[in-house]
């Protein structure tokens, strides 16, 4: 009885507070992990720049493409996905009453998985064995154990969707009749979609297992390109959509608005849930025995997740718009006035935003073949997504971690750290104007992506590249100085700011909004839809691929 009335005691203390400590604990030491490998992958990023200029030559023992390797697979793979959880969870917690007891088991047996995954890659990276690019492309053959350290990152990765499911699940059982709160249904959105992406490529990375170990001579190219893309292009998608979140509950909250339309947001989660696995050929847009057909309604399923995007923006400012009216703004753009642009948890979310129109516009540009074939490869591809991870995504994740990290440490942020985020969000949106618009450019000119230093024999066109990257260079050195910056931002705030309380800033949904439909709570139905879709994406061209199969090929090791 006693234990009863403490344990309701310590809820309730832990409820004041706002944070569940045990939670609190699995959000930190996410978040900690995400920014030590932002900070490693930063380096390794700059290397790469610096390379590139003709400024610093690699030593033989960590070479180019093993740089190249890890900056792709921390940046894309391991930051996202540490930081993505991290904040998942927290929110999670706080609007589903705290994670239960088995949920947290599993997060933190994902957190193992994932670290010893991440282990097993970088150690044959290192050993200069598996510089394969986080694309791994076959017939390029890594050491076995690149490809096992990535099942157990994916393992880890699905125990956190499942663990994900079994809270939202929970909560619906408790709450018979009631909508998910809107941060837990981006979470189960996210999850969901993640949860199917990784399976192409597990499927993918199974059958390369036996063909680096020797067990098979011969790998279908074809069918794994695919089968990665399937994936690869749905997980930058993930990212944006765990930006996306923060755009919709989190930034009309802080600039003291509410949300905008809470059924269009949940039908733009389910419209990017159901149609992002079916663009993944538009990354293969040149790849020869792909039908013509086959490519058309890729390219119309690619454009197609413009669309919900495009919503989006709309929507978001609307909502700046409505709530700077009612603050008193004037005018077609009189809004602007009103932002709160000193406040780092808006601004690195509002330019996280705003450079979404280039990176979409650069996207679309892309997924027209003619169009696609001068930029294919090129140094322009590079440009466009470090618009859209670079920015987009990672200024998104910066923008939160000036609440979140206070929130989930028990601190509170301070006007010097404030301050400190603002600088450091113009400092990263300037350095990568520099070094993502000197990449575009220099693409369209021919210079290639995934190359280390060298000038062809001093050819004229090649030298003609030299001040972009000069350029590149310098955007890449403001970048390092704000990746500097944020780690230090985040280790402040995570055991050094002030002690206090934090909140986890959910705007509330519009006043006198009308109910939003119940068809949006059925998952099932959408997830039926969504696996119609990728049949229809899919099964025509990967059957064609086996039965109609070229020889395979043997594995090489080019480097
Ligand atoms: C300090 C900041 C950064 C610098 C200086 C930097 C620099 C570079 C450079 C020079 C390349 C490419 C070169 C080539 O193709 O030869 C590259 C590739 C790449 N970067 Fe970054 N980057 C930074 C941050 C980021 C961030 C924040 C992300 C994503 C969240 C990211 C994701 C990638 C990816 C996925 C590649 C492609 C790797 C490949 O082609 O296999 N980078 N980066
Ligand atoms: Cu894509």
């Amino acid at each position: 009885m006693e234990t009863a009335i403490n344990q309701t005691f310590k809820t309730k203390a832990t409820k004041l507070l706002g944070v569940n400590k045990e939670d609190a604990k699995i959000s930190k030491t996410y978040l900690f992990v995400s920014f030590v490998i932002l900070l490693v992958g930063g380096f390794l990023g700059l290397a790469q720049g610096l390379n590139r200029a003709g400024l610093l030559e690699l030593p033989s023992w960590l070479n180019y493409y093993q740089v190249l390797t890890m900056h792709g697979v921390f940046m894309l793979l391991a930051f996202t996905t540490f930081f993505t959880f991290g904040y998942l969870y927290a929110g999670l917690s706080h609007e589903l009453g705290g994670l239960l007891p088995k949920v947290r088991k599993f997060v933190w047996t994902a957190f193992a998985s994932k670290i010893i995954g991440a282990v097993l890659v970088v150690i044959p990276i290192l050993m200069n064995e598996a510089s394969v690019m986080y694309t791994f492309y076959p017939p390029l053959k890594a050491h076995p154990m690149f490809y096992i350290g990535l099942v157990f990152f994916a393992v880890g990765m699905w125990l956190c969707n499942v663990g994900a499911f079994i809270q939202v699940a929970n909560w619906r059982k408790n709450n018979k009749g009631k909508h998910v709160p809107i941060f837990s249904y981006f979470a189960t959105g996210i999850n969901v979609l993640m949860f199917f992406a990784l399976i192409p490529v597990a499927i993918e990375v199974l059958y390369l297992i036996p063909w680096s170990l020797g067990w098979v001579k011969t790998v279908n190219v074809m069918v794994s390109r695919t089968l990665f893309w399937a994936f690869g292009h749905t997980l930058v998608n993930i990212w944006y959509l765990t930006a996306t979140s923060a755009w919709y509950v989190i930034a009309p909250k802080l600039i003291g608005g509410r949300r905008w339309s809470d059924t269009l947001t949940r039908v733009v989660i389910i419209a990017l849930v159901i149609m992002n696995i079916t663009g993944g050929f538009h990354h293969q847009i040149i790849d020869p025995g792909i039908s013509l057909p086959v490519k058309m309604m890729h390219v119309f399923m690619s454009l197609a997740i413009g669309f919900p995007s495009l919503m989006t923006a709309w929507a978001m400012f609307a909502v700046f718009e409505k709530t700077a009216r009612k603050q008193g703004g004037k005018g077609l753009i009189g809004w602007y006035k009103k932002m709160p642009w000193g406040d780092v948890r808006f601004l690195a979310l509002f330019i996280s935003m705003a450079s979404f129109a280039p990176a979409g516009a650069g996207g679309i540009a892309q997924t027209t073949n003619q169009l696609d074939t001068v930029v294919h490869n090129t140094m322009w591809i590079v440009g466009h997504f470090h618009l859209t991870l670079g920015v987009t995504v990672a200024l998104a994740f910066f923008g939160i971690s000036y609440w979140l990290v206070p929130y989930i440490s028990g601190r509170v942020l301070t006007p010097q750290i404030n301050k400190l985020g603002v600088i450091q969000t113009w400092i990263w949106t300037i350095g990568m104007i520099f070094m993502s618009g000197a990449m575009h450019t220099v693409g369209l000119f021919g210079s290639p992506r995934r190359t280390s230093f060298t000038t062809y024999g001093d050819h004229a066109t090649a030298l003609g590249w030299n001040p972009y990257m000069m350029a590149m260079a310098v955007g890449g050195t403001l970048l390092i100085i704000g990746v500097i910056l944020q780690v230090y931002a985040v280790i402040n705030m995570m055991f050094f700011a002030p002690k206090g309380e934090t909140e986890f800033p959910i705007a509330e949904a519009e006043e006198n909004a009308s109910p939003t439909p119940y068809w949006t709570e059925r998952w099932g139905l959408w997830i039926v839809v969504m696996l119609l879709v990728v049949a229809m994406a899919y099964v025509v061209p990967l059957t064609e691929f086996i039965v109609n199969a070229p020889p395979g090929s043997p594995g090489f090791k080019t480097w």
